[in-house]
């Protein structure tokens, strides 16, 4: 667990414990239980090794990493500004989709501090797909993918997180792994295996 994270949940471990020292009367605020949990309920794509077929692996060996740290980069840019905007719109209009809804509730969800990231469980597939071509590249799967803390990485020259190598190969990965029809894109249906961390190996 990594120190900033650390420090976020102890805080809110300490407004538990202050919460229940004066709780004498029966309240119970179920929105911050369930915020307190966000950070344990999403399965972790770094947390394995993934076994490509040779077909995943040709695909996988065309990968760019620079060009993938450049995509990345734009969307990491996009999120930090986006947010204020996004926390906005999160209203109560009744002329709301179920979906639109589901995303204003997501994004008016609790952020990572340093990157504006929103935690991993709150990113809808609307979030995840930046160009809006109802599929996810690898840069746009790895906002899902990749830690959102920037104090896992090393710093560039420029004092910013800059990714490392391992972070990414590992990332590929899972992404062509399940990348299932071999287009080099996730449809919702791969990335919904990814997020439930399927497990296709034979
Ligand atoms: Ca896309
Ligand atoms: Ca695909």
């Amino acid at each position: 667990m990594t120190k900033l994270k650390t420090t976020a949940l102890a805080s809110a471990l300490t407004l538990a414990i202050a919460a229940c020292g004066e709780a004498e009367e029966p309240v119970v605020d179920n929105d911050l239980a369930d915020e307190q949990v966000i950070d344990t309920a999403e399965y972790d794509p770094m947390t394995r090794d993934y076994l490509l077929s040779d077909d995943a692996a040709e695909r996988r060996a065309e990968f760019s990493e620079p060009d993938f740290r450049s995509e990345y980069r734009t969307y990491r840019d996009e999120i930090v500004s986006e947010q204020v905007r996004l926390v906005n719109e999160a209203g109560d209009d009744a002329d709301m989709s179920e979906t639109d809804r589901e995303e204003a509730e997501a994004a008016a969800q609790p952020r990572e501090a340093n990157t504006n990231m929103r935690a991993r469980e709150n990113m809808t597939w609307g979030y995840l797909d930046r160009n809006d071509d109802d599929q996810l590249s690898v840069a746009e799967y790895a906002i899902w993918a990749i830690p959102l803390n920037p104090q896992n990485e090393a710093l560039n020259d420029q004092g910013q997180p800059e990714l490392k190598a391992d972070t990414i190969n590992k990332a590929a990965d899972s992404f062509f792994y399940y990348d299932l029809d071999g287009d080099t894109y996730l449809d919702r249906r791969e990335f919904t295996a990814a997020r439930r961390g399927e497990n296709f190996d034979l």
